[in-house]
C-alpha cells in the first residue's frame, strides 16, 4: 500500500487471504514518496515467489499502475477513499490503464474483493484453493437463501 494510512482498508484483503491459509506479506511502498523501493519491489517480486500483488492507494493512486508497469504478476488495485472526492479520484487514477499494462481494479474500498480475487488467480493452478473457493461460494449462498428464509418467516 502506498501508506500506513491505507491499512484500515486494506486489512480486509489480508483477512481475505488469511481465511484461506494463503501466506502474504504487507507492506509501505509509495509511488511517490519511495519510487526507486516501489520500482525495486514490483521488479523482484516474481522472484521472490510472489504469485499476486494486491495494490492499494488513495488520491493520486498512481503505485498499482506504476507496479504493474514493472513486474509481469497480475497487479490488483485497490481504490482507498480518503477525506476528499469520496474516493473517485483514487478510482479513476487506478482504473484507467492504457492497453498494454493491466491492473484488475476492484471498488472503491474494495480490498476484501481484492483478496478474493487474489485467491481465485492462485486458485486457477490450484485444485485445493479452486475447491474452498467454491465453498465459499455455496456458503455466500446459503447466507442468502437462510436470510430470504428469516424475512418469510417474519
Ligand atoms: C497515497 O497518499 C497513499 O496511498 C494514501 O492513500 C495517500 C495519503 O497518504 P498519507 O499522507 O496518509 O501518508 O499515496
Amino acid at each position: 500500500m502506498g501508506s500506513d494510512s491505507d491499512w484500515p482498508t486494506m486489512e480486509a484483503a489480508a483477512e481475505a487471504l488469511a481465511e484461506f491459509g494463503v501466506p502474504f506479506e504487507v507492506g509501505v511502498v509509495s509511488a511517490h514518496r519511495t519510487p526507486q523501493r516501489m520500482l525495486d519491489y514490483a521488479a523482484g517480486a516474481a522472484a521472490r515467489g510472489i504469485s499476486v500483488i494486491i495494490a492499494g492507494a488513495g488520491g493520486a493512486a498512481h503505485l498499482p499502475g506504476m507496479v504493474a508497469s514493472a513486474t509481469p504478476l497480475p497487479v490488483i488495485g485497490v481504490p482507498v477513499q480518503l477525506r476528499t472526492l469520496d474516493g473517485l479520484d483514487s478510482l479513476l487514477s487506478i482504473v484507467q490503464m492504457p492497453a498494454g499494462v493491466p491492473v484488475a481494479t476492484v471498488s472503491i474500498g474494495g480490498a476484501r474483493n481484492a483478496g478474493l480475487l487474489a485467491i481465485r488467480i492462485l486458485g486457477s493452478a490450484d485444485a485445493g484453493l479452486r475447491s474452498r473457493m467454491e465453498d465459499f461460494q455455496k456458503g455466500l449462498e446459503t447466507m442468502v437463501l437462510e436470510k430470504d428464509q428469516a424475512l418469510r418467516d417474519k
